[in-house]
């Protein structure tokens, strides 16, 4: 399958039911109780991680999501049903980001960690739980609310343990596959992998996960080869394994190799050289004579703190040992358990599709360009959406309510005139300052 590792989607989750007006009606009871039910709620869009997908190349082939609206109310108390939640899968490492302020709201690492991406709306009342002593026949319902939507940006960091880098052509997809379940397409040519390969190394208690890259060289960083950005894969890694072709046959050659890619590296995120880092020297079967130039090159990366190991993935040598090194190191440095989630703060979850900056209580009349107005009011917009207008006594309430906070007033204190557009959420109306009702 393709490799996709970013991707922009647009969710939505699905709208509430609509709340019944309804009055009972049966023979012998000309005046039944108001039994209008409740609106379901809509849906909501949830992504949730999987270990069985390792792109977001499904998001290719669609990417709007809308989930199910909630199922009207009606009568005889009837509440309607809730909309489905709508499951969308995405591989372990997403990164999910606001495409509109470009903030990040949350990183989905372990396998079932899950984000609500759109809250459903909610289900609209009906008249029948309105009902009271004092008002025993309200002749109005709720509309439901709209599902939330937003526009999403994916990207996907990879999740693995250990990470393996080198030049194209250095053996890095052989040593996967020979420490791992992973079968990668390996070939004599650079630039066999042209997008990551995870492989799983099972021991007796635990797994490791290993992650294979295109191969870096020389400009990487200015996207020469295949470009830089593969790296991005490796970032959540705790042990990097650097691999070179000791084919050479000349010490020097090799150190140079190495410091290529760990410049190229160092350009693109420093803290990855600082990660504990294991050189192998690879193709020893091709070497005439590894055990010298392991000599030289041993104490080299010693006194930049790094093991260095002699293997061949063609023959076998040494196989073993890499696979207990990589053993040991992860006994050692066991996967920190519920990884920092970058993001993901329930607390900064708003609920709606308002700013998020923008105050709860306070009002603002913005004029617009074509000579109408807005009322920004977090109250009167949600109630705006919630009141059926076409019932009229929602009309009522929703004039009480702009009488209460004396919306009128600051329309014509900002200039608005007789007849002058006015919108409130998603509604629209002409302004009638002497109507006291409409
Ligand atoms: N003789 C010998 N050949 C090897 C050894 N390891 C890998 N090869 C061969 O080297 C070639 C490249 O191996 P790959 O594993 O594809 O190399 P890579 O580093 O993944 O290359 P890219 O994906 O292009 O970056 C293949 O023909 C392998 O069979 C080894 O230890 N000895
Ligand atoms: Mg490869």
């Amino acid at each position: 399958m393709k490799f996709v590792d970013e991707i922009a989607i647009s969710v939505c989750g699905g709208n509430g039911g609509n709340g019944c007006m309804s009055f009972l009606r049966e023979k012998y009871r000309p005046n039944g109780g108001p039994d209008g039910g409740n609106g379901g709620r809509g849906g909501d869009v949830t992504l949730v991680a999987v270990t069985n997908l390792q792109t977001l190349a499904d998001f290719e082939r669609r990417r709007r999501f809308v989930a199910d609206n909630g199922e009207h109310g009606s009568g005889g108390a009837r509440n309607g049903r809730a909309g489905q939640t709508l499951v969308l899968r995405v591989p372990c490492g997403t990164l999910v980001y606001d495409a509109e302020d470009g903030a990040g709201v949350a990183d989905l690492v372990e396998e079932g960690d899950s984000f609500v991406a759109a809250m459903g709306g909610r289900g609209g009342r009906g008249n029948r739980v309105f009902a009271s002593s004092l008002r025993r026949v309200p002749r109005f319902s709720e509309k439901g609310e709209m599902g939330e939507r937003r526009e999403l940006r994916l990207e996907l960091k990879l999740i693995a343990d250990i990470g393996l880098i080198g030049l194209p052509n250095a053996g890095k997809s052989s040593l996967l596959a020979a420490v791992s379940n992973a079968a990668p397409k390996i070939a004599d040519y650079p630039f066999t992998t042209l997008s990551p390969n995870l492989g799983v190394l099972f021991t007796d208690v635990d797994s490791v996960v290993l992650a294979d890259i295109p191969g870096l060289i020389e400009g990487a960083s200015q996207d020469r080869g295949l470009g830089i950005s593969f790296l991005r894969h490796i970032e959540r890694t705790r042990m990097l394994l650097h691999v070179l072709d000791l084919s050479a046959g000349r010490a020097e050659a090799i150190m140079d190799d190495w410091n290529t890619v760990r410049s190229e590296m160092a350009q693109y995120d420093p803290d990855l050289g600082r990660r504990p880092c294991v050189v192998i020297g690879n193709k020893s079967d091709l070497c005439g004579n590894s055990s010298e130039i392991a000599g030289e090159l041993a104490p080299y990366f010693a006194s930049k703190g790094m093991e260095f190991a002699v293997t061949s993935a063609l023959t076998g040598e040494n196989i073993q040992g890499l696979v207990s090194r990589i053993i040991d190191f992860s006994r050692d440095h066991p996967r920190p358990k519920g990884e920092v989630r970058m993001f993901a703060d329930p607390q900064d979850e708003e609920v709606g599709d308002f700013p998020k900056r923008r105050q709860r209580h306070r009002m603002q009349i913005v004029s617009l360009p074509g000579g109408g107005f807005r009322v920004l009011h977090r109250q009167i917009e949600n109630a705006a959406e919630r009141y059926d207008l076409s019932q009229e006594e929602n009309v009522a309430r929703f004039a009480r309510l702009l009488r209460k906070h004396r919306v009128e007033e600051l329309l014509l204190a900002a200039g608005a005139s007789y007849g002058s557009q006015v919108s409130i959420g998603r509604v629209d109306f002409d302004f009638r300052p002497d109507e006291r009702d409409g």
